[in-house]
């Protein structure tokens, strides 16, 4: 079995103290980083997220499954995001509140960052009013990212944007939003500037915003 199915597996399996040591292996065996993240890492998350909604784990075995790939992304950080960018700006990034999920957010900081930007990272289960006193508050904050994971906290999101759309300070800034059921259809209907399915796309997308 390659180091890159045996990681997928102890990522699926939440065997958080395997990951690190698998990630280097399947590094040194010669995949890209962005291979260990995609194939290694967020394929197991989807096939855990299965097996949630049959029934056959629970809420506890996607945590212990998140604790694994939040090991793992540590260790593939300074392979994804080599930096050294000058300063382009600062970004704003949350999850809407009742959305608790931030291995993704914490994947778009992690590129946002190596793009260049400062990130003021507002957490999980964010607050329309945080997002908003965030960006005006700061006149250096040139986007602010919207983060959702549910379909239940797509209203929530909706929310967000529009109390951004309305901010006094609306001009200053871009905002962008993405997450596993957001859509271009839906970003477009909430009226946010910009919709990008992952993590690298966010940060390219970003940098051109500001550039
Ligand atoms: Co939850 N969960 N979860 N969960 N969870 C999902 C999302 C789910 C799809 C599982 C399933 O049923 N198949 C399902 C949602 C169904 C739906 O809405 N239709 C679900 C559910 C139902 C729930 C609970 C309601 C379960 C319950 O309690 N009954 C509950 C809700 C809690 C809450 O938020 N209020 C819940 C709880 C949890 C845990 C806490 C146990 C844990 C999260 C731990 C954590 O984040 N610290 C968890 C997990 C781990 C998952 C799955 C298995 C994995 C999520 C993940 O981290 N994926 C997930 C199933 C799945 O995703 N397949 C599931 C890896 C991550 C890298 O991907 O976050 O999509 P993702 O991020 C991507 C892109 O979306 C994008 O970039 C990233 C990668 O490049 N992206 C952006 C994200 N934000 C972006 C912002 C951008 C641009 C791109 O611009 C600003």
């Amino acid at each position: 079995m390659s180091k890159l199915d045996e990681l997928s597996q102890a990522v699926e399996a939440g065997k958080a103290k395997l990951v690190p040591a698998l990630v280097q292996a399947a590094l040194d065996e010669g995949n890209s980083a962005t291979d260990v993240l995609n194939v290694g890492m967020i394929d197991a998350m989807d096939r855990v997220g299965e097996k949630f909604k049959n029934g056959d784990i629970f809420v506890p075995e996607m945590m212990i499954a998140a604790r694994a790939m939040k090991t793992g992304v540590e260790i593939l950080k300074p392979y994804l995001a080599s930096s050294g960018s000058a300063f382009i700006g600062k970004y704003v990034m949350g999850t809407v509140y009742g959305d608790l999920h931030d291995i993704g957010k914490n994947l778009v900081i992690m590129m946002i960052e190596a793009a260049g930007f400062e990130v003021i990272d507002l957490g999980i289960d964010v607050p329309v009013e945080k997002f908003v006193e965030a960006v005006e508050n700061d006149p250096e904050v040139k986007i602010v990212g919207v983060s959702a994971l549910l379909t239940t906290t797509m209203p929530a999101m909706k929310e967000t944007v529009e109390a951004l759309n309305e901010s006094a300070v609306r001009d200053r800034f871009k905002i962008m939003v993405g997450g596993a059921p957001v859509t271009q259809e839906f970003a477009d209907e909430i009226k946010a500037d910009v919709y990008t399915a992952d993590a690298a796309s966010a940060a390219q997308k970003a940098k051109e915003l500001v550039l």
